[in-house]
């Protein structure tokens, strides 16, 4: 019966552990996906790879649609870049319209660690903003 305890207690440890260990994990590594709706118009930002390097092509899906899911047209869709708190400078993404509503965004991160893509669309006169992490390894 001593022995049936410690080994349930034993399990409930590990499970915890375990459990610590994946929220952490998931909270150090920034989420693919970014989405924010404001005044009827919801963008959605996706990074295309899990795997990303220095000096690479990092490639970024942007989609613009209505609280109903339509898509919508911008006039202007610009992304930046930069590391958070450090001095490597903000850089520009190239931007182009895939279909209407659907936009992909190319940026070269220059060094490994942790970065944010800033997101400017302009849908209808309303200027939307979403910041959007992502690391490089
Ligand atoms: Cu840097």
């Amino acid at each position: 019966m001593k022995k049936v305890l410690v080994v349930v207690l034993c399990l409930m440890a590990l499970s915890v552990a375990a459990a610590y260990w994946k929220t952490s994990g998931d909270s150090a590594a920034p989420a693919l996906h970014t989405e924010f709706e404001q005044a009827d118009i919801r963008i959605d930002v996706q990074t295309e790879s899990t795997d990303l390097k220095p000096m690479h092509e990092a490639h970024f899906d942007v989609t613009l649609t209505d609280s109903s899911g339509k898509r919508l047209t911008a006039s202007k869709v610009e992304m930046t870049y930069a590391m958070p708190r450090m001095f490597c400078g903000q850089f520009n993404a190239d931007v182009k319209q895939v279909t209407q509503g659907t936009y992909l965004a190319v940026g070269v991160p220059v060094m490994e660690g942790y970065w944010e893509a800033k997101i400017t669309v302009v849908v209808n006169e309303n200027r939307l903003t979403i910041k959007h992490p992502f690391r490089v390894t």
